[in-house]
């Protein structure tokens, strides 16, 4: 198909005008269907196994400029638009993002989907079809607020499909409604396909914020995103969507495999189902259920179903390891109820150690371990940086790793960076065409070529000079659409993930008081600062509510006061999402990775923040450690405590110990003056005039009396680096340097390395 025909002849067709006449709207729209026609022509991928990667989130984003490039055709629209004195830009505004997940897991399955395509590997996605994703944000009196967010329109990237699956709940059958969307692979002629499955009556949208009645089933089985909190009412909605999902999915899965031709006892040579977390679990027990009930015995179909699976460990945070209550299970499938004790009572005849059992707890209140059912019927358990694996292996899932030592591997994150380097930074990719030539866009390592060009100052000048313009664009953006200025002058030092106490922004926020009470106190600062935080809080984690409050409090205080303003500046970007990523991403100087050691499965934004030439600030987590190890100590400024120094303190090790168990006291280290005068203005007189005084006082009590995520043990450390980052911006040359260095470094984090890791240990699809 010629897009230069094809495209004028849609405006014709759909709208009787010519491109140049069509709103952005109607040129979107030409463009959707474009993109979609020419991605549903390639064919899947060939190969004998085939993958399905199942997860309940898939934080795809917006698509358009990604297929575009993925089609091999952004150029050419590019130029055919700017012919007609259009912008790619304004119209990609027209589209709405599909916020289909909630953050870091959700992200790297979208990334992941990119690079299976690239590749041209034969897998798909397999998740659900959430009609309000993830919800809209809202400040209000310097609060977080909620609304649904809406994203499907009458015309989509959702292509119906016609097929559809019965799911067998306890209240009865319900049907699922299977829609994909087209997955085209850059470099290849196939695509892959990302399958969601939908309820028939899908509920309308709520009236006020994104309180529902959730025992409205099926209507709301699809109407919205956990956001990755548990509170109680909504833990049964959570099972049943799960149940949906996993039972329409492996109906597909063996659907699939039928129309090949194949036996369902050779499932395991063909087909291969990755779990994304515990989320898709309950996959293991339907699979069983559906093979035996299709006639094999369950011998055979506890073996397929081992050989088949494999699961991806995403995080060791005690409260984020799914854990149902059997009851749960028995009320939304008591089909699976039969099944999972099965698989409990051989695991139990094979390994007497309780901490590894599938089914926990006395009669009447038993548990399920989702991850302990994955351990054990899985060929693969992996985690998601090189010292997440570890800490899995050597402690939290010790028990395990002496069982299966051979089932243990580390598949260190990566993210795409047609997304994360192409399409957000378009400037930066053709200065790295001109340095090492365009073989990059295929083979990332060949960023390592720029190296070369360390000493070469018209290239640290581009560098430079592309980083601005970077900012510049930012804060137009930022100006229009939040009404907030930026000054682009200032360092752009930024933070943007979930907002949850361990990512610890409560602790950047304690560098900005310091700022504040040091300027307060006469001590100009080296140079401007913009201090910019992007978080979504889970609407019932009150604590990471009150931290958004400190930090929009804090804004409200230090652009209110004439001494301060001109040196410091704090910004919280509203709705902070994927489309929001693309552009602050590509204008970092000092990007914020500041989690507490061991608690950071790995962490994704750090690595498209280093390809766009931001300089790291982080602790020795997740996969900061390899960063380091990369670009090396000149390049990335590190502080804080060990992961081994933590896991000790909340193992209890050490001198002294609290009434939590813990060895860290959190009043040992607030009574440091340093430490003391940075908290207690969570209550001073200043902010407690604009702010909260219930919620600051909480947030006060709570790190002095708890800190559970330590933000008091590191914070001197921290400010200390963070003051000789500043400093060094200062030498544009070096600094430049340090820019390129990280970017030259980046090409490990392509998720292409780590798709090509799991297919070469894991999948093997060829
Ligand atoms: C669990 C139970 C009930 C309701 C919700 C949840 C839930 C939902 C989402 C639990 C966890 C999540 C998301 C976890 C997540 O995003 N983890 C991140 O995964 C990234 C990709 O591997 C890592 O880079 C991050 O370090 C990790 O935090």
């Amino acid at each position: 198909m010629d897009v230069k025909t094809r495209l004028p002849e849609l405006a014709q067709a759909r709208y009787g005008l010519e491109l140049s006449q069509c709103s952005d709207s109607q040129l979107y729209h030409c463009l959707l269907q474009l993109t979609q026609e020419l991605a549903s022509a390639r064919p899947a991928p060939s190969g004998d196994r085939k993958l399905y990667y199942f997860s309940a989130e898939f934080l795809i984003g917006k698509l358009l400029s990604n297929n575009l490039l993925a089609l091999g055709i952004y150029d050419e629209v590019n130029a055919i638009l700017t012919e007609c004195g259009r912008a790619l830009s304004a119209i990609e505004d027209v589209e709405p993002e599909p916020s289909l997940g909630n953050g870091g897991l959700g992200r790297l399955a979208a990334c992941f989907l990119d690079s299976i395509a690239a590749l041209g590997l034969n897998g798909d996605g397999v998740g659900l079809n959430y009609h309000y994703g993830l919800f809209e944000q809202k400040f209000q009196h310097n609060k977080q607020t909620e609304r649904p967010n809406p994203w499907i329109e009458d015309e989509s990237w959702l292509i119906p499909t016609g097929v559809e699956f019965e799911v067998p709940f306890g209240f009865g059958p319900v049907k699922a409604k299977l829609f994909d969307i087209a997955v085209p692979g850059a470099h290849t002629a196939t695509a892959g396909r990302l399958h969601l499955f939908d309820v028939e009556a899908p509920a309308p949208a709520p009236q006020e914020g994104i309180d529902f009645n959730k025992s409205d089933l099926p209507a709301r089985l699809t109407s919205f995103l956990y956001p990755d909190d548990s509170n109680e009412a909504g833990r049964l909605l959570r099972v049943y969507q799960q149940y949906f999902m996993v039972s329409a999915g492996a109906q597909l899965v063996l659907k699939e495999l039928e129309e090949r031709g194949c036996a369902l006892n050779t499932l395991s040579d063909h087909v291969v189902i990755q779990i994304n977390d515990t989320h898709p679990s309950m996959v293991i027990p339907e699979l069983v259920r559906l093979l035996t009930g299709r006639g094999l015995s369950m011998d055979e179909a506890v073996e397929q179903v081992s050989k088949t699976c494999a699961y991806t460990n995403h995080t060791i945070l005690a409260e984020a390891l799914e854990k149902w209550p059997l009851s749960f299970i028995e009320k939304a499938a008591p089909q699976l109820t039969p099944i999972l004790r099965e698989l409990d009572r051989r695991a139990k005849a094979a390994h007497t150690d309780p901490k590894v059992a599938v089914i926990q707890g006395e009669e009447g209140k038993e548990i399920v371990h989702m991850a302990h059912l994955d351990i054990h019927y899985s060929r693969s358990v992996n985690g998601v940086a090189a010292l997440h694996t570890e800490i899995l292996k050597n402690s939290e899932l010790k028990p395990f790793y002496d069982i299966y030592p051979a089932k243990f591997n580390n598949k260190t994150n990566g993210v795409t960076l047609r997304r994360w380097l192409e399409v957000c930074n378009p400037q930066l990719a053709s200065l790295l065409d001109e340095c090492v030539g365009r073989g990059w866009r295929r083979d990332p390592d060949q960023l390592n070529k720029l190296m070369e060009f360390a000493g070469d100052s018209a290239v640290l000048d581009r560098m430079l000079a592309i980083k601005a313009e970077k900012k510049r664009e930012l804060a137009d953006v930022f100006a229009r659409e939040q009404g907030i200025t930026l000054d682009p002058e200032s360092v752009f030092d930024i933070q943007v993930k979930r907002l949850h106490e361990y990512k610890r922004q409560q602790m950047n926020a304690l560098y900005v008081i310091h700022k504040y009470l040091e300027i307060k106190g006469g001590k100009t600062p080296q140079r401007p600062v913009t201090v910019l935080f992007g978080a979504k809080a889970a609407p019932a984690y009150v604590m990471a509510k009150h931290i958004i409050h400190l930090i929009l409090c804090l804004r409200k205080l230090i652009e209110s006061d004439p001494q301060a303003r001109p040196w410091l500046h704090v910004a919280m970007v509203e709705n902070y999402n994927v489309t929001w990523a693309e552009r602050v991403i590509p204008a970092c100087d000092i990007s914020e990775q500041i989690s507490l050691a061991s608690k950071e499965a790995s962490g994704t934004g750090n690595m498209k923040f280093m390809a766009n030439g931001a300089v790291t600030l982080g602790t020795l987590d997740g996969a900061n450690v390899e960063i380091a190890e990369l670009v090396g100590p000149d390049n990335i400024y590190t502080f804080g405590a060990k992961s081994d120094e933590v896991i000790r303190m909340y193992a209890g090790e050490g001198e002294k110990k609290g009434a939590d168990g813990r060895s860290y006291l959190p009043l040992d280290h607030y009574h440091r003056p340093a430490v003391e005068r940075l908290v207690d203005f969570l209550v001073s007189p200043e902010l407690l005039g604009v702010g909260d005084p219930a919620a600051l006082a909480t947030l006060w009590r709570d790190m002095k009396n708890k800190d559970w995520f330590m933000a008091m043990l590191d914070v001197e450390d921290y400010i200390a680096a963070r003051d000789r980052a500043i400093a060094d911006y200062g030498d544009r040359t070096a600094w430049a340097k340090k820019m390129l260095v990280n970017t030259a470094k980046s090409g490990y984090f392509s998720s292409d390395r780590t798709i090509a890791q799991y297919d070469r240990d894991i999948w093997q699809l060829k």
